[in-house]
């Protein structure tokens, strides 16, 4: 036994005979093998894990991607800055699908041609002729529109710029913006459709009817714009040429903002001109910081619904008459305004004034200015003060004016937003409404 066990080799005689301390070394080495492979495995795991999840999820975002809806892009937006109200929907903007046709797919109607009866041209745009026809609805009702062509050897690039402004047009609901009725994409001529406005451009339908309306009417057109505007700028969407020109007027004398399309619309625009940024801008429409360095907003609509509202008084007088453009960018930067048109009452030239204030903040809303004429309607006294009267009259103490004021200095401030400067107002004397008229723009 003993010459066997002396005859066992050396390793085995380390384990049958190992001393104590020994034993434990070596089951804390395969333990520590065991923990090496266990780590080694788990690793290699986890790392298959995660390259599957990459791979997954970086797969899906690109799916995801092409398929967002419009409501995922509200969401984008929403995250970008623009803080959409509750229950308001949000403005998208076509140029962010990969696919502009998916945006033509989700906010415009695909309308078969057999329903349309082109009647007349009434019109030249810059992808074709604009004419006056009739649509056959779904209800088998005939409504008046106005159909929108492409003239046929267009290249991609135009037929995209052209059904842009629809899918903008059709995201649109409101009863101061032009309503989109269809689309025509499978079939040739590509058309745009949309309701019938009677009485055209606001520009040129003023010049045609100048002096014949009341100022209640005139008033009226122009709550009407500054309402569709809100709505514009509650979905985030700024329109960039507000100008009489892309207003139309139906047979009610209801006034709609068209012309949509961001960037086009200042290519189409007769009246956009070349700033020295490269921009192209219709300077006498637009608010200083845009035409300087491109800074767009609804502050900048503000100022352009300023200049309609000159425009609409005026009876379509060319704002800032025969002056260059350049005159008027320095005009403006000095501190020169429109005066009122004649017959305008002073409530209005004083609104217009806040539109065309330099600094961006200091405008009113859109809700502001809605709210101001609501109330110049409610109260149509308010309208009889005149600018060229107030100019007329000698110094004398506002007390003495024999016209009634509509509303306080107080209220006044407070529908356009600037109820912070109402002690400031008091504290320089400027207690009624005729001491603000008689208020130079310094
Ligand atoms: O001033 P107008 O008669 O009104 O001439 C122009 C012309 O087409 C070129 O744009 C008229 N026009 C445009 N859209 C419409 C519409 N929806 N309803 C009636 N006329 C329109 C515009």
């Amino acid at each position: 036994m003993a010459q066997s066990s002396l005859c066992q080799p050396m390793f085995l005689l380390a384990f049958t005979h190992t001393p104590k301390r020994l034993a434990s070394d070596i089951a804390s080495d395969q333990g520590q093998v065991l923990v090496i492979v266990t780590a080694a495995v788990g690793g290699f795991t986890l790392l298959v894990i995660l390259t599957l999840f990459l791979l997954i999820t970086g797969r899906c975002q690109w799916y995801f991607k092409a398929k967002m809806t419009a409501e995922d892009k509200r969401q984008t937006d929403y995250h970008n800055g623009h803080v959409p109200f509750p229950g308001i929907k949000t403005y998208v903007d076509p140029d962010t699908y990969e696919d502009p046709t998916q945006a033509i797919h989700e906010f415009t109607k695909e309308i078969d041609p057999s329903r349309i009866r082109i009647e007349r041209v009434i019109g030249a745009g810059e992808f074709g002729e604009v004419c006056g026809g009739r649509l056959r609805t779904s209800g088998k009702k005939e409504i008046a529109v106005a159909i929108k062509t492409l003239k046929g050897g267009y290249v991609e690039r135009q037929r995209r710029d052209f059904l842009r402004e629809a899918s903008i047009m059709g995201q649109f609901d409101h009863p101061n913006i032009i309503r989109l009725e269809g689309v025509v994409t499978k079939s040739r001529p590509v058309m745009i459709v949309v309701e019938y406005m009677e009485n055209g451009s606001l520009d040129s339908f003023l010049r045609q009817h100048d002096g014949h309306f009341t100022v209640i009417q005139l008033v009226g057109m122009l709550r009407g714009i500054a309402s569709g505007m809100k709505y514009l700028s509650d979905m985030g969407y700024v329109h960039r040429d507000l100008a009489a020109r892309n207003i139309l007027v139906n047979s009610n004398l209801v006034c709609k903002v068209s012309d949509f399309g961001l960037s086009r619309v200042l290519e189409d625009d007769p009246e956009a001109a070349y700033t020295t940024t490269g921009g192209k801008i219709p300077i006498r429409w637009t608010a200083p910081e845009a035409i300087a360095y491109r800074k767009f907003s609804s502050a900048s609509d503000a100022w352009s619904y300023g200049i309609v509202m000159w425009e609409v008084m005026s009876y379509g007088e060319r704002p800032y008459w025969e002056m260059s453009n350049q005159d008027v960018i320095l005009s403006i930067e000095e501190g020169y305004r429109l005066p009122a048109p004649m017959g305008c009452p002073v409530a209005l030239h004083q609104l217009m004034l806040h539109c065309w204030q330099k600094e961006r903040n200091h405008r009113p809303k859109f809700v502001d200015i809605v709210s101001f004429l609501d109330k110049l309607i409610r109260n149509p006294s308010s309208l009889l003060p005149l600018v060229e009267d107030l100019q007329s009259l000698p110094e004398s103490p506002a007390e003495d004016m024999d016209y009634p004021m509509f509303i306080s200095v107080g209220d006044w401030l407070d529908s356009i937003k600037m109820s912070q400067y109402k002690s400031n107002f008091m504290a320089a004397g400027f207690n009624t409404m005729d001491s603000v008229a008689r208020m130079s723009i310094e």
